[in-house]
């Protein structure tokens, strides 16, 4: 398939909600020793409970490299295709492409610039030129044409509401370490193009020791539009409390592209989680590494779930909040059942269940 050389919005194609009918879920598969410890084998295992919980909902394609092919085969119910797919590491949502859709139900993707949140300032590996060819190869895989933007970005980073509004974070979207010849403006522009959105709520910052320097996926997104769920704590000793209070209060300033004012939810987090001795002990020490040694503060948030068809994949955490924050979540989503997954292996590598999942629009193609 081509790559397009105008915009979604000259096109008419616009990024969808999450909560619209999906065909589809992208995984891609953990190994890489420096990241999840043990040789990625915990982690591996809690890949298989995430790829199941959405099977049940949704086709689930793992994209796996090479040596790992048919270990992952193994593992993983038949109902899930695992294709050949060499990646760096294993994170889709931020590397894979973002599908936008228009109303005679055609799909084209956007391949953003990929440098592994930082890149040589600050990114968490290197190199990652692999992973910043996953959007361009699973484009060829499903046969749907190619917008090429040039804007360093991962899909973590932005929310839509799919119907023209954005919220996204000013400490990840203005980071030097991402597009620093860019201004606000230019960012704004290239979001409104590629992305077919009139309006973006800028937040300040993410989830308090965030690895992906504030990624909104973290903290805050979109139950349907005009509704938001807003990670929380009540503990105004903990450092998250001013972020999330900041947001709040920004949130309710906003108004969306239609003209509404959002309807906020609070999901409380779970209580601080840290790295423990043992775990940080299983992973491989490069210089990126030392961002999970032992005691460091995981950015633990219920706001990382996955919207499926019908249903929604929460992780949870072995922690008081973990009901309250599934009873919150089935209420907000009533016409879809939400399975709870264990989130603390994913979290460990620096993010959770919706950092591992790229949904494909359901269109008229498929
Ligand atoms: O949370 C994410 N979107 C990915 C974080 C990965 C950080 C590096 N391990």
């Amino acid at each position: 398939m081509k790559t397009i050389n105008s915009t979604p919005k000259q096109d008419n194609f616009r990024m969808p909600g999450e909560f619209e009918p999906h065909a589809g879920c992208w995984m891609l598969w953990p190994q890489r020793p420096d990241v999840w410890r043990n040789g990625g084998k915990p982690a591996q295992h809690a890949f298989v409970e995430v790829a199941t919980a959405i099977s049940q909902f949704e086709p689930v394609t793992m994209g796996v490299s090479t040596d790992q092919f048919i270990h992952a085969r193994e593992l993983l119910p038949d109902s899930v295709r695992v294709v050949e797919l060499t990646c760096n590491d294993s994170w889709v949502r931020d590397c894979g492409p973002t599908f936008v859709v228009n109303d005679v139900g055609e799909i084209r993707g956007v391949d953003w610039k990929f440098n592994a949140w930082g890149g040589l300032l600050s990114g968490a590996y290197f190199p990652w030129d692999q992973d910043d060819l996953i959007a361009h190869k699973i484009l060829q895989i499903e046969r749907v044409a190619r917008y090429d933007a040039p804007l360093i970005l991962e899909g973590g980073s932005i929310h839509v509401d799919g119907e023209g509004t954005l919220i996204t974070t000013e400490q990840c979207l203005l980071n030097p370490n991402r597009n620093p010849e860019l201004s606000r403006s230019d960012i704004e522009t290239h979001l409104r193009n590629y992305l077919n959105i009139e309006t973006i709520i800028w937040l300040t910052e993410g989830v308090y020791k965030d690895e992906t320097d504030g990624h909104v996926d973290n903290l805050c997104c979109f139950i349907r539009p005009g509704v938001v769920a807003l990670t929380w704590t009540d503990n105004e000793s903990d450092p998250q409390h001013a972020v999330s209070k900041m947001a709040y209060q920004q949130l309710s300033e906003a108004v969306d592209a239609k003209g509404r004012r959002l309807e906020i939810h609070k999901l409380h987090q779970p209580e601080p989680l840290y790295i423990t001795e043992g775990e940080g002990a299983g992973i491989d020490m490069l210089p990126t590494s030392s961002l999970r040694q032992e005691d460091k503060r995981l950015a633990g948030s219920y706001v990382n779930f996955y919207i499926a068809n019908g249903g929604v994949v929460m992780p949870v955490f072995n922690d008081p909040h973990d009901k309250p924050a599934f009873e919150t979540l089935q209420q907000l989503f009533p016409n879809r059942r939400i399975v709870t997954v264990p989130g603390r292996e994913i979290l460990l590598g620096g993010g959770n269940v919706h950092c591992i999942t790229q949904q494909q629009p359901a269109t008229a193609q498929l």
